[in-house]
């Protein structure tokens, strides 16, 4: 079994998110399970439950005190009798993607820190040895959805998460290119018609249909990992040389 632990203000937020669909089937046969912790919970400021305060030097906004994080990370830890790895989910982090994905399958336990207000003092990071991760180039209001997005993303790595079917998935998109599209039935929706090719029954045909409309849709959309593409499948974009004409005693 797997073990997320998120720290967060806002519990419900996460919950709300794992317990629904895949994710939430992969707790409830035991594959994996997560905790939403509470910073607020181990606030030393019982009277007022306060985990914020003002910018040294200025600023913009709040941020989120060392103390209480330090302690939640602590109880947790205390709980495992070890340090897990924890990631602090921000803008400012390196980019998450499919192949930090697979790292991360690989680990017993994680433990995602969710910031709000404008981010969290720097010493909490320090002590507990964050990672600093983000789900991409733009500001959310806070880490809650891209932990979420991040446990999503891997658990499905985690065997027995998905059907075996899916998991042929995995392969095609861990080969660095888009998928192929897709058609379900009836053959003809609104005069938009299968293509032919996907009613032949030949294996092999559809295979270098959907591998061509994969190579397309790649080198149009996302011309960096079709280079990269290239440069891994150099085979595939050689020229075929061409076929000579034997001379023949005809020709002068
Ligand atoms: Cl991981 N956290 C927050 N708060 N905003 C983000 C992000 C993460 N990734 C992109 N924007």
């Amino acid at each position: 079994m797997k073990k997320y632990y998120v720290m967060t203000l806002f519990p419900d937020m996460v919950l709300n998110n794992v317990r629904t669909s895949i994710t939430g089937r992969a707790i409830a046969d035991g594959k994996i399970s997560v905790d939403a912790v509470n910073i607020r919970e181990y606030t030393e400021d019982k009277r007022h439950g306060r985990v914020d305060d003002y910018p040294y030097g200025g600023g913009a906004g709040m941020l989120m005190q060392a103390q209480p994080i330090y302690d939640c990370y602590q109880a947790i830890s205390g709980a495992l009798g070890h340090n897990p790895r924890v990631l602090y989910m921000s803008p400012q982090g390196r980019t998450f993607d499919q192949r930090m994905a697979e790292e991360l399958a690989g680990e017993e336990e994680l433990v995602f820190l969710c910031g709000h207000y404008e981010g969290v003092d720097e010493r909490a990071l320090e002590l507990i040895h964050a990672e600093n991760v983000s789900i991409g180039d733009y500001v959310l209001t806070g880490g809650e959805l891209a932990s979420c997005v991040m446990i999503d993303a891997i658990s499905r790595l985690v065997p027995g998460v998905l059907n075996k079917d899916a998991s042929y998935e995995i392969e095609s998109f861990s080969d660095g290119l888009l998928e192929y599209p897709q058609y379900t039935r009836p053959e003809e929706y609104m005069g938009l018609k299968v293509p032919e090719i996907l009613l032949s029954g030949d294996h092999k045909k559809v295979e270098e249909w959907r591998h061509s409309m994969s190579l397309e849709r790649t080198r149009s959309v996302r011309p960096e990992l079709y280079a990269l593409y290239q440069q891994e499948h150099p085979e595939e974009f050689m020229e075929k040389p061409k076929r000579r004409r034997r001379k023949s005693h005809t020709d002068s």
